[in-house]
């Protein structure tokens, strides 16, 4: 089982009681459809993706940002038990829409760096290596096929 330090909890839950999850979720969600855009063949359904201002500016995007953003509150809510707390959308993941668990982890860099931009002051080297940690055991539990 992971271990979160005092500390650790701490830096994570102060960022997180900031976050606006429909502005951030949208803008991490946006923003690695633009840097990677292999993940975008995963969102045919959502209409236009065919420029960056096409993704920053399409509804389906934003929606789906706050959800997936919504998702990372659930396991901040639960952070000794992420596993169990994502079993159902590893499932989703793995073996409905076989996303490739790099993509992951690629979003979890996207979403510190988002973080990192809104709340500057705050993002110290002991903040962002908590936050990266976070991002880590999401990625490996979304990716686990072991339900
Ligand atoms: Mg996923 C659906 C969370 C990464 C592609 N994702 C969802 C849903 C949640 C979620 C909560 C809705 C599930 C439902 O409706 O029951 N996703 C989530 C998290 C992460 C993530 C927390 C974190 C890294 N997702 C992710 C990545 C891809 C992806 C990297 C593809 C590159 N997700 C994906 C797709 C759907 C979801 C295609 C279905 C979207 C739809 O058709 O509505």
């Amino acid at each position: 089982m992971v271990h979160w330090t005092a500390e650790e909890k701490q830096h994570i839950t102060s960022i997180w009681g900031k976050v606006n999850v429909e502005e951030c979720g949208a803008e991490a969600l946006a923003r690695s459809l633009i840097v990677y855009p292999w993940t975008q063949r995963f969102f045919a359904s959502f209409g236009n993706l065919s420029s960056p201002t096409a993704i920053i500016g399409n509804p389906k995007v934003r929606a789906h940002g706050k959800k997936v953003l919504t998702s990372f509150g659930e396991a901040i809510k639960n952070l000794d038990n992420i596993k169990a707390t994502y079993s159902k959308l590893s499932e989703l993941h793995c073996e409905k829409l076989h996303v490739d668990p790099e993509n992951f982890r690629l979003l979890g860099d996207i979403l510190i760096i988002v973080l990192a931009a809104h709340f500057t002051r705050d993002f110290t080297p002991a903040c962002h290596s908590a936050w990266q940690k976070l991002v880590g055991v999401v990625a490996h539990a979304l990716a686990r096929k072991d339900h």
